[in-house]
C-alpha cells in the first residue's frame, strides 16, 4: 500500500483490532504477535505449502486417518442419530472433512454442514469444492469468531451435534488457554452432543523440531510474511533481511515456539508508532504445542466431556480424539 492509500486508511487502520494486537504485543517487554494474523491472502497460500512439504507430517497423518477411517469416526460420532448438525471450526480447504461427509452421504445421514471460518475467502472456496464435489449438500456457513459462530447455530439448530476441529489448530493455544476453549466449547453444547479434535502427539522431537523449521524455507516465509503484511496493511517498515526466524521445539513440556531475530539494533517505524529492536531480541511469533495422548484424555474430562473413542494414524504421530458433551 502507498503512503496516500495508507492516509485514507489511516483511521481505521489505527483504531483496527489487528494494529492494536500488533502494538500491544510489541510493547511488552517479551515481544510477541498473534499467530492467527498469518493467514492472509500470501498466508493461506504458504500453508497450504507446508502441509504439502517434506517434514510437515501432520496434515498427512490425519489424511491418512480420515482416509482410512472414516467409518470408524462417523460410527462414534453418529451413536445412533440419523441427523445432526455438522459443524466445522476453522475449516480451511476441509480436505479431510470430505472423508466424512462422503461416508455420510452414503449412509444416508441427514445433516446440515457448518463450517466456521474467520476467512471470507476461505469459506468462498471451501463452498464452491464442497457443492462441486457433493452436489446434493446442505451447506450454510458462517464467516466470523469460532464461538459466535457456535452461538449462532446454538439458537438456530436443534438437532443433535457434532463439532470437528481438526488440523491440531488446539495446538495454536497454550495448555492453559486450550482448557479454557474446551470449557467454553462445553458450555455451547448440549449433553449427547459430539465433538472430534485433532490433535499433535509427542514424539521423537527431531521429527517435530524439523517439521518448523523446513528446509525449503516455507516456516521462515509463513512468519516473515506478517512482516510483510504489517508493512502493507499497517504503514509499518520492517525489513524482513534484519530478522531470521528461529523455531525451538521442548521435548519436556512438548511446546513448540518460532521466533524472530533481530540482528541489529535497530527501529521499526509504524505512522505514529516507533519500536526499538535490540540485536538478537525475539519475537515470539508462534506456540505448536504436543500432547501425550493421556493429558488429551484429562483435557476432556477437565472441561466436562466424556472421552469416548480415539484413532491415531499407523505411526502414532497423531491423533482424533472424540468426546462426548
Ligand atoms: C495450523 C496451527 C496446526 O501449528 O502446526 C504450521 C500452523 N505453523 N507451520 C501448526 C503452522 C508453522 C499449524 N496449525
Amino acid at each position: 500500500m502507498r503512503r496516500e492509500d495508507l492516509d485514507q486508511n489511516d483511521l481505521s487502520n489505527r483504531s483496527g483490532v489487528f494494529y492494536q494486537d500488533v502494538l500491544s504485543g510489541l510493547r511488552e517487554p517479551m515481544k510477541r504477535l498473534p499467530s492467527k494474523y498469518f493467514y492472509d491472502a500470501a498466508g493461506d497460500l504458504l500453508f497450504q505449502k507446508i502441509m504439502r512439504c517434506p517434514e510437515y507430517y501432520l496434515t498427512r497423518c490425519e489424511e491418512e486417518i480420515f482416509r482410512d477411517k472414516a467409518g470408524e469416526l462417523l460410527e462414534h460420532l453418529l451413536q445412533a442419530n440419523r441427523q445432526v448438525d455438522l459443524i466445522e471450526l476453522g475449516a480451511g480447504d476441509a480436505s479431510k472433512t470430505q472423508h466424512l461427509i462422503g461416508e455420510m452421504l452414503q449412509q444416508q445421514i441427514h445433516f446440515t454442514y457448518r463450517p466456521i471460518d474467520i476467512s471470507p475467502h476461505v469459506l468462498e472456496q471451501l463452498g464452491d469444492r464442497m457443492r462441486t464435489a457433493f452436489p446434493t449438500i446442505d451447506l450454510q456457513a458462517f464467516q466470523g469468531d469460532y464461538f459466535d459462530g457456535l452461538a449462532d447455530m446454538a439458537t438456530t439448530g436443534a438437532l443433535p451435534k457434532v463439532v470437528l476441529f481438526l488440523g491440531a489448530n488446539l495446538g495454536n493455544m497454550t495448555r492453559q488457554q486450550a482448557a479454557q476453549f474446551c470449557v467454553r466449547l462445553r458450555s455451547l453444547l448440549h449433553t449427547g452432543d459430539r465433538v472430534l479434535l485433532g490433535i499433535d502427539l509427542m514424539k521423537n522431537p527431531r521429527i517435530i523440531q524439523a517439521a518448523y523449521a523446513d528446509e525449503a524455507g516455507l516456516t521462515w516465509q509463513f512468519n516473515m510474511n506478517l512482516l510483510r503484511r504489517m508493512n502493507k496493511e499497517l504503514g509499518a517498515d520492517f525489513n524482513e533481511e534484519l530478522f531470521e526466524h528461529y523455531c525451538q521445539y521442548d521435548p519436556v513440556s512438548g511446546t513448540c515456539s518460532s521466533y524472530l531475530v533481530s540482528l541489529l539494533d535497530h527501529v521499526v517505524h509504524f505512522p505514529d508508532e516507533q519500536v526499538l529492536f535490540e540485536k538478537d531480541e525475539l519475537i515470539h511469533m508462534e506456540v505448536s504445542q504436543k500432547y501425550r495422548f493421556e493429558e488429551t484424555q484429562a483435557l476432556a474430562r477437565a472441561s466436562g466431556f466424556m472421552p469416548v473413542h480415539a484413532v491415531a494414524d499407523k505411526r502414532n504421530w497423531f491423533v482424533d480424539v472424540i468426546w462426548e458433551a
